[in-house]
């Protein structure tokens, strides 16, 4: 068999990615009123469209699950005719898109989130860190742990944003298990303190998790159901002392429920790979289906993983946010453009649709 390549096509569920090349979700921070994604959100993914696949920036699935200024929510009519544009504008150009769909739980703050109420987390622990809202970074709010009754509340809101995805024409959801945020709250024993069946022992922290994915997969089919997490990542102030044995417990229960790929962020998010011990190798061999491979990848890193197989997919997040043509650059070997920090979260067109293409990547 041939060695298989980052520009080989794959077969996901019922669709086939052009090639192994992901576009990672981006928080961009740019929705409209309403948190209605903009027709320059329809723009900035079609330009994109070349990527395997696209996972969308994440998209809260109810007000309650907001946690940044300016994020897209998928909850509303106005939301899934916002997003219509944007499938519709991806499958014009022949690409592939999936939605993120997130909880943030704690990390938010009382101006973001209804009647100014607290946000909600697994236990009343509020995370050192800080989030976006009122156009600056303030310390994210003391949050309330959620009665065990409002969990399938909870449920509910990720399997209602699953069906209106695909009313939205969306190819398939990813459900947001990691960085952090409310699913993950309940996972990593950093932040859950409960005593009840979602806190303390290993099943009871992924049920949850475990509980949303079922949802989502019985609403809308786990061949279109992927699910991200973060095994060993800070981001956003959380801790986890089992991750080996967590997480193989959840991937064999993720293997059950026969969902259609695992998005992995390999060690810290946006940070080093080695951040503390974990066989990702392994989690990569016990999961069935298709694995996706996150964090710090570079041609080289990605195109080995693949030859290895230790991953079927890899994704890029930074890359494409300044290589619309980012696909095409990495076959061409076109130089890749820097990216504009000063315009990565909030604003306009400047320093998200206005990134060029690269002449010399279209040669052939
Ligand atoms: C950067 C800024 C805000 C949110 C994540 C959704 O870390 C995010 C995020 C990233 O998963």
């Amino acid at each position: 068999m041939a060695t298989p390549s980052l520009f080989d096509p794959h077969a996901l569920g019922p669709l086939v990615l052009a090639n192994r090349i992901v576009m990672a979700p981006l928080t961009r921070n740019r929705a409209g009123p309403g948190l209605v994604p903009t027709d320059l959100a329809a723009t900035y993914y079609a330009q994109r469209a070349s990527a395997g696949l696209i996972i969308t920036e994440a998209t809260q699935v109810s007000a309650q699950a907001q946690g940044y200024q300016d994020t897209p929510g998928l909850y509303t009519q106005d939301q899934i005719d916002g997003w219509r544009k944007v499938t519709d504008a991806v499958h014009r150009e022949g690409g592939r898109i999936f939605v993120q769909l997130w909880h943030v739980g704690r990390i938010s703050h009382v101006d973001l989130q209804p009647n100014g109420a607290a946000p909600v987390s697994a236990s009343a622990l509020r995370a050192q860190t800080k989030t976006f809202v009122n156009n600056g970074f303030a310390d994210v709010s003391e949050p309330r742990a959620l009665e065990i009754d409002e969990l399938p509340g909870i449920v509910n809101d990720f399997r209602q944003a699953a069906a209106n995805a695909i009313a939205a024409g969306f190819d398939g959801v990813e459900i947001h298990g990691a960085n952090g945020y409310l699913l993950e709250q309940f996972i990593k024993d950093g932040a859950n303190q409960r005593t009840d069946a979602y806190g303390g022992s290993i099943e009871n922290r992924a049920r949850l998790l475990l509980d949303v994915t079922a949802a989502v997969a019985e609403e809308i089919g786990a061949d279109r159901t992927g699910v991200r997490i973060s095994p060993v990542s800070p981001a956003n102030a959380i801790s986890i002392s089992d991750p080996q044995p967590q997480y193989d417990y959840i991937v064999d229960h993720l293997n059950r429920l026969g969902v259609v790929y695992l998005h992995v962020v390999e060690g810290a998010t946006g940070g080093p790979r080695d951040v503390a011990p974990f066989d990702f190798s392994a989690l990569r061999r016990r999961f069935k289906q298709t694995y996706l491979a996150n964090n710090g990848y570079d041609l080289e890193l990605a195109t080995r993983h693949v030859a290895e197989n230790k991953a079927d997919l890899v994704a890029f997040g930074r890359a494409f946010i300044s290589n619309p043509d980012l696909v095409e650059r990495l076959k061409t070997g076109a130089p890749l453009a820097p990216l504009h920090p000063a315009t990565l979260y909030g604003g306009g067109a400047e320093g998200y649709t206005d990134y060029p293409r690269h002449p010399a990547a279209y040669a052939a």
